[in-house]
């Protein structure tokens, strides 16, 4: 099957839509078979941000059925997993640089039901999670440093993001996601996806634009990843 051909999964950035009109955001979401809602979670030390929270999880599951991607950019972040009931279809991504150890944290989110992503910063080596790999249901790779929408991407993550895929491929893997988030663009998201990137997290520089209504960047993206 060719990068093109394959299924590729959407999540938009909660933390860049709009909080006043949610529910009209959720709803345009639900009609073109988005995928996943990515949640930020900053604690201001891992990164320099604070960014949404336990009560927002629980408020957008009362509200929509799109199962939540939940990016953990917190210090010491095995205990702070449950804090945000993970279900069963959801996913949680841990940083490799937030914790001592990591294949534990994975196991811990894999034990709430809910599928476990092995985040990784720009400047952090693959090798920090080959040997896990098995193990984990996929990895974040940041093309910017986390903490900001609105970054412009770091070229080289496109190299690690096709090592990745390589390494992914002789492997075997073949549930292995590769998720990368960070300035994903119309114009980018093409060479992103060939590649290896199987799941897209969506901010500023795609949907979420003063210069589109939200349901028409939806569609122009949608259109820009299979052409
Ligand atoms: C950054 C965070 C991201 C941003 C996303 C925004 O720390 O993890 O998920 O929300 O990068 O997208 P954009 O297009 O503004 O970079
Ligand atoms: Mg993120």
């Amino acid at each position: 099957m060719t990068r093109a051909m394959k299924r590729i999964k959407l999540s938009p950035s909660m933390m860049c839509a709009d909080i006043g009109t949610l529910k009209e955001t959720l709803s345009i979401f639900e009609k073109h078979g988005i995928d996943c809602l990515h949640i930020d979670v900053m604690d201001g030390v891992f990164v320099p941000n604070l960014m949404l929270g336990t009560d927002y999880c629980r408020r957008l599951r009362a509200l929509t059925d799109i199962p939540l991607d939940i990016h953990l950019m917190v210090v010491e972040p095995e205990p702070k997993i449950a804090w945000f009931d993970p279900k069963p279809g959801e996913y949680v991504s841990v940083h490799a640089e937030s914790t001592k150890h990591l294949h534990r944290a994975i196991q811990k989110i894999k034990a709430t039901g809910a599928k476990a992503l092995a985040a990784l910063n720009p400047a952090t080596p693959l090798s920090a999670i080959e040997y896990i790999m098995d193990d984990v249901d996929g990895a974040l790779l940041m093309l910017v440093n986390p903490g900001y929408a609105g970054q412009k991407l770091i070229p080289d993550t496109l190299r690690k993001t096709r090592e990745l895929r390589a390494l992914v491929d002789a492997k075997g893997l073949k549930g292995f996601e590769i998720q990368v988030d960070g300035n994903i663009g119309f114009g980018n998201a093409g060479e992103i996806v060939n590649a290896g990137a199987d799941f897209l997290v969506l901010g500023s520089s795609s949907i979420f634009t003063p210069e589109l209504p939200l349901e028409d960047a939806v569609v122009k993206f949608k259109a820009a990843i299979q052409s």
